[in-house]
């Protein structure tokens, strides 16, 4: 540690997990400093504090899914009984876009009153390690060089491109989508990690051709039965996908349209011409940009994330959370409450660590994956296939009826220890509001929930929730999971 350091803690990096530490820390009494520093994306995108998930991830994301869905209930408020002619209801981009930026921009502007009011120091600066002790900025002001005992990683990520011909002049990505000027068009989305998929289906909701290219399997490293019902709804909705194939080339056409040539696994070569091309192939740690190597933390060799135990890094007063930790959960809450508990550790005489596992997240697909704990496959390679049970059921959501909407894909499925009371390892559920339904029983799970607990509960009646005290049905048992009356 520096003995006449200028700060106790010095972030790097104003997103989730950075903000929640500097805040806590500051409150604990601690002299706090946090650096944002965005850098524009190839087409010039920028945006204000508060890091990916207020200004080009979960909020934004959140409400271009809202609007989509909202297009839907439309249509199915007629059926309820609304005079409305959808057939003449049309959607604005401009006016989406400018609703969305404005709520980001209001976001931006108290994230910084309120940091003004805790006293936290912010500085508009990109930092950079110049050694384990210091770090420097360049800001509008000028030069600023800090020391301090303490400091946090918290860059986060940014998404990647591929190297092939026309993708970073012609292409975009999820930093760009959510501010795009005009309307996106006819689009093609490479990658079917959840933000390649959330993407294609609001842009389809929105009313716009979205074509989904798939390299191996959609969703890789969630429960696979669930992630090909994720797919199915989005073909019956109307995106297309195109099964393991890799882009080779985009370029401009004459009239300014995107040609995008790509390839299948027989090196079999097609093409396609798209107004917006959009890369979701994954996203890369921002630690070369901090000239890392100067401060004597390592990173992994695979992908340049820290690999930091309990938040440590292998310099012991380096820290790091969020997104740029090695093989953790890539999600806001998690950045936060690591974030927090790091600063109570570090100030507060806090012993209370991060649990990683178990944390419940949501895919925003048109109908939403809701998912807490283990998928079926990796229950079955930690306790074996004899020793678990699953449990599913396909189900009618009553708001369904009326508009005669398609339950085929309403599903949900939970995974438990085969013996005892049968110890629940992992839930999934598809439907709307799925994120809703699954947030109440990841605090269950939390506390050691049962399938005996499940059954023992009472529903609520008519909820899609409720279908969750209501499985009985094994998969062992073969029978038929169809929905129950
Ligand atoms: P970030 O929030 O990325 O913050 C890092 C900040 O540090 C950025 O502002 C960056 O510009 C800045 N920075 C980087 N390097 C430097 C430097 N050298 N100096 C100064 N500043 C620097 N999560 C969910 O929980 N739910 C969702 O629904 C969800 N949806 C998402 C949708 C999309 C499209 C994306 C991209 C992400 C989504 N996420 C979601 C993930 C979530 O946004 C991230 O997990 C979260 O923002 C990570 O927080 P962080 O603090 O690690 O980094
Ligand atoms: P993910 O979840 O890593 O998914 C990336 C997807 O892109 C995945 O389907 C990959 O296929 C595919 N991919 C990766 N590289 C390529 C190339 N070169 N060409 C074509 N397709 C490719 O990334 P996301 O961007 O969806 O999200 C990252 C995290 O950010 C996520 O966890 C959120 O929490 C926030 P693969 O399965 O590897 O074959």
């Amino acid at each position: 540690k520096c003995a006449n350091a200028e700060y106790d803690l010095v972030v790097i990096g104003g997103g989730s997990g950075g903000l929640a530490a500097a805040k806590e820390a500051t409150a604990l009494g601690a002299k706090v400093a946090v650096l944002d520093y965005v850098t524009p994306t190839p087409i010039g995108t920028k945006w204000g504090l508060g890091g990916t998930c207020v200004n080009v991830g979960c909020i934004p994301k959140k409400l271009m899914h809202q609007a989509a869905l909202l297009g839907e209930a439309i249509h199915d408020a007629k059926t309820y009984g609304w005079e409305l002619e959808p057939e003449n209801i049309h959607h604005s981009w401009e006016s989406l876009k400018d609703a969305v930026q404005g709520h980001i921009k209001s976001v931006n502007w108290v994230t910084r009153v309120e940091l003004r009011d805790k006293k936290v120091e912010y500085i508009n600066g990109q930092g950079k390690f110049v050694d384990p002790h210091t770090i420097h900025t360049q800001t509008k002001q000028g030069e600023r060089t800090l020391t301090a005992k303490y400091f946090l990683i918290a860059v986060g990520g940014r998404p990647r491109y591929p190297d092939i011909p026309g993708a970073v002049e012609y292409g975009i990505t999820s930093d760009d989508i959510f501010s795009l000027p005009k309307p996106p068009g006819k689009t093609l989305i490479v990658g079917a990690g959840y933000i390649g998929l959330e993407c294609a289906g609001f842009l389809r909701g929105l009313g716009y051709e979205a074509t989904v290219l798939i390299r191996s399997i959609p969703l890789r490293g969630f429960d696979q039965q669930m992630a090909n019902l994720i797919v199915a709804e989005m073909e019956d909705k109307g995106v297309k996908f195109e099964h393991r194939c890799i882009p080779k080339s985009v370029e401009k056409a004459d009239d300014g349209r995107l040609k995008v040539v790509w390839q299948n696994e027989h090196s079999e070569e097609f093409s396609d011409i798209f107004d917006t091309v959009l890369f979701a192939i994954g996203r890369r740690a921002l630690t070369k940009e901090l000239d890392i190597d100067k401060s004597g933390v390592k990173v992994a060799p695979d992908n340049e994330k820290i690999d930091a135990e309990n938040e440590q890094t292998n310099v012991p007063h380096i820290f790091a959370v969020g997104d740029v930790l090695y093989k953790k959960p890539e999600l806001t809450p998690v950045a936060i409450h690591a974030g927090r508990l790091l600063a109570r550790r570090l100030f507060g005489g806090s012993t209370i660590h991060m649990d990683y596992d178990n944390v419940a997240t949501t895919v925003f697909t048109p109908l939403e994956y809701g998912v807490v704990g283990l998928s079926e496959e990796t229950a079955i390679e930690r306790f074996g296939e004899d020793n678990i049970e699953v449990y599913h059921a396909y189900y009618k959501p009553t708001e369904f009826f009326i508009p005669q909407k398609s339950i085929v894909h309403c599903y949900l499925k939970v995974v438990a220890m085969r013996e005892g009371d049968q110890k629940v390892l992992g839930m999934h559920f598809i439907g709307p509001q799925a994120g809703e339904v699954i947030q109440g029983f990841s605090a269950a799970m939390k506390c050691k929930l049962t399938i005996k607990c499940m059954m023992d509960t009472v529903g609520i009646h008519p909820t899609i929730a409720e279908e969750l005290t209501r499985i009985k049905i094994t998969r062992r048992s073969g029978l038929d999971p169809s929905p129950q009356a």
